[in-house]
């Protein structure tokens, strides 16, 4: 009982051969064609998962936008550049022949973080830090996705009325801010044109402008996770993400909270499936809804 399970993010792609009991065979990764038009994502897909779907049986897929009737749309169009409306799970069907579901990425994320915490806990939030800033939300044991599939979609909330304009269209989103590519795009003089590793990697070496980004980046999402237990009280926030799990950062964030009136305070984790979250909790839905 094998699921092929493919991860579509801003940045990378990610697939793997994931078995019944939730481990992971085999798994591979590709960056997110660079164009970002419909030919080349299913070029890349069929390139990414030729090796892995042999002896697959069904097709998970955690993307990156509102997933609706199959088909990708975004709410920030410019993370996914011409893939808008790109027929998702038609396109893996017709690569693969399988049966085939898809989920947005932070939703399936949470999916997986929850299944781990099931036992102990009804009520928690995922939060990715990556490209974006994505969210979801189980709320007494219920994944929600809302009427069209927006639920959880934490990162276009408000940060600043004064901050950047988001791809979303508002100004000052949670996102246009602290995600990997608010964090490049606020990068100036010597920093310019840097991604959010790079920046990651100079504020290890000491460099200010770097260290008080990420800092900028840590406090935005202190101030949203304080929202989410005011607006979920929920038991515990997973963050994950490569900004997310990247070296001190969940700990500068978890600083920051406790810094927030003590009703907002609430536990925080690292994701433990790290940067597989989004693979292993779309192979967990899809073995309850294509089973
Ligand atoms: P996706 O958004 O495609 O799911 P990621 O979770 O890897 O992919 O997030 C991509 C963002 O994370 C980019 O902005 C990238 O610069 C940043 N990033 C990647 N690796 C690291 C790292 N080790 N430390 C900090 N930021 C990172
Ligand atoms: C954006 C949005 C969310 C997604 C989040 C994290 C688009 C294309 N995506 O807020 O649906 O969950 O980014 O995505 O509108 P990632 O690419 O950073 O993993
Ligand atoms: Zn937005």
């Amino acid at each position: 009982m094998t699921t092929l399970a493919i991860d579509i993010g801003g940045t990378k792609l990610a697939a793997a051969r994931v078995d019944r009991d939730l481990q992971i065979r085999e798994r591979r990764e590709l960056p997110t064609p660079a164009s970002k038009t419909p030919d080349a994502l299913r070029a890349a897909l069929q390139t990414l998962i030729e090796p892995l779907q042999a002896q697959a049986e069904r097709v998970a897929i955690a993307s990156t936008g509102i997933i609706r009737e199959g088909t990708l749309l975004a709410i920030n169009p410019l993370n996914l550049g011409g893939l808008m409306h790109f027929p998702l799970v038609q396109t893996l069907r017709e690569l693969t022949g399988l049966p085939t579901m898809a989920v947005n990425d932070a939703q399936a994320a949470a999916w997986a973080e929850y299944h781990v915490m099931a036992d102990e806990i009804s009520d928690m939030v995922f939060i990715t830090v990556s490209t974006g800033v994505g969210g979801g939300v189980v709320s007494n044991g219920k994944l929600l996705t809302g009427a069209g599939g927006l639920a959880g979609h934490l990162g276009h909330t408000l940060a600043d009325p004064n901050g950047p304009v988001c791809g979303c269209g508002r100004t000052g989103c949670v996102e246009a801010i602290a995600s990997g590519r608010g964090i490049a795009a606020a990068a100036q003089g010597d920093l310019a044109g840097c991604d959010a590793r790079t920046v990651f990697t100079r504020a290890v070496q000491g460099h200010k402008q770097a260290t008080r980004l990420i800092a900028h980046s840590a406090q935005v999402l202190a101030r949203l996770i304080a929202d989410v237990k005011a607006s979920t009280d929920c038991q515990c926030v997973v963050v994950g993400g490569s900004v997310g799990l990247a070296q001190g950062y969940l700990t500068q964030v978890h600083t920051l909270l406790a810094q927030e009136p003590s009703v907002y305070h609430v536990p925080l984790r690292t994701a433990h499936y790290r940067h597989d979250a989004g693979l292993l909790g779309a192979a967990l839905l899809a073995q309850g809804e294509l089973s």
